[in-house]
This record gives structure tokens, C-alpha cells and sequence, in this order.
């Protein structure tokens, strides 16, 4: 997870969903997060299982945002949910042991109930304001991460404004990995974009 795209369709600026996703992929992105708030279950479904055997060959996972009944269908490998959205113990019920379970956490209260949680990651929402999502709660900031750090003992994602000015420092503060919408998505090469996210996280954990 230290590069994690989230997708957005409206992000990707016209060019086509599947070849944004393959390109970042291609330029190092880890895991990829499907998020879709528009589409019928159906369509969601459709659109997930395409996207699984795009990135199989690749051996990135595929996280479903939110819905259970999408993630079971497209035997996703992981499932994402914001701590509103539905109680851990019932998504732990629903969803099959052993696979990807990622939540966010919008307060300090958040991190510290998801510490009685077996999670595979904690994402810090949102580090920045941003407007790819603009219903959010207060940003943590650089020194909210260190924080986290401090009180967490789950890998710590950043969501929310990062881009290549901003994700040294977010792996500095304790960061285990970025999450990025508009800095993969509606960059102009989202190979390039992923590939430099990619170096700057890899020298900033190497201590270069
Ligand atoms: N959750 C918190 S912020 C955010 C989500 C999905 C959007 C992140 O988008 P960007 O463009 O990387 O700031
Ligand atoms: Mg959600």
C-alpha cells in the first residue's frame, strides 16, 4: 500500500478509466482502490471485475470502496470503508477472513477505537483539504500523522491533497504510504506521476 491509487472517472479528464489505471500501474502503483458513487450495483460490479483482470497480470490488488456485495462479486482482495459508513464488527461478518479490510479515520477518536481492530491499514482522511472530496471533516496535517504514529500500531495511509511537493514530508511524519486521486489520475502522464511518487516515497523511507 505505499502507493495507492483511489480511482475517480471524473478525474481522469476524458482519456479512458482502464488505460489510466493500467498506466499507473505500469509506473508503480501498488494497490488500487475502486470508488464509485454514481454507478447501479450492477455497473459497479461490471466495471470491478474488468478492472481485477486488468491488474491479476500485474499482481496489484483490487479494493473495494465501501459496498460488500461489489467486493464479493468481483472477488476483490480487499475492501475499504470510512468508519460512518458501517460498524467493523459487521463488515468483519460480512466479508471473508484473511482478505484486505482498510478504514479511515477522520478523528483522533477513530484511531483510537480502530486500535481494538485486526485491520491491514488505517487511512488518515483527509491529511489536506481537497476538492476531489469535499464533504470531509477537519484535516490532520503533517502533525497529525506523527500523532497517529504514536498512537496507532496499524500501517498509516495519507488521503487527501498529496502530491510530489507534499508526500516526502507525509513519509517523514511516519506515513506508511500515500493515497492519491488528481495527482495519478488527471496528471498529464499518469506513468510518469506514479513513477515519481513511487521514487520519492522509496528515498524518503530509504533516508535519501
Ligand atoms: N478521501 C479523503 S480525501 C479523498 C478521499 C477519497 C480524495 C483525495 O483526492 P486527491 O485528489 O488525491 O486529493
Ligand atoms: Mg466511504
Amino acid at each position: 500500500m505505499e502507493l495507492y491509487l483511489v480511482t475517480d472517472e471524473a478525474a481522469c479528464l476524458g482519456r479512458d478509466f482502464f488505460w489510466v489505471v493500467e498506466e499507473a500501474v505500469k509506473g508503480g502503483v501498488t494497490m488500487v482502490q475502486l470508488r464509485e458513487k454514481a454507478l447501479s450495483a450492477n455497473a459497479f460490479i461490471d466495471k470491478a471485475k474488468r478492472l481485477k483482470e486488468l491488474l491479476a497480470p500485474y499482481k496489484v490488488p483490487l479494493i473495494i470502496n465501501d459496498s460488500v456485495e461489489v467486493a464479493l462479486a468481483c472477488d476483490a482482495d480487499g475492501i475499504h470503508v470510512g468508519q460512518s459508513d458501517m460498524p467493523f464488527h459487521e463488515l468483519k461478518n460480512r466479508f471473508p477472513a484473511g482478505r484486505i479490510i482498510g478504514i479511515s479515520a477522520e478523528t483522533r477518536e477513530n484511531v483510537q477505537e480502530a486500535e481494538a481492530w485486526n485491520i491491514s491499514y488505517l487511512a488518515l482522511s483527509p491529511l489536506f483539504a481537497t476538492p476531489s472530496k469535499m464533504d470531509t471533516g477537519n484535516p490532520w496535517g503533517m502533525n497529525g500523522i506523527s500523532w497517529a504514529k504514536r498512537n496507532s500500531r496499524h500501517p498509516l495511509l495519507v488521503i487527501g491533497g498529496l502530491s510530489r511537493h507534499n508526500t516526502r514530508e507525509a513519509i517523514l511524519n511516519g506515513a506508511d504510504g500515500i493515497a492519491v486521486i488528481s495527482a495519478i489520475c488527471s496528471s498529464p502522464s499518469p506513468y510518469e506521476a506514479a513513477k515519481e511518487l513511487g521514487s520519492i516515497i522509496a528515498a524518503s523511507k530509504s533516508g535519501i
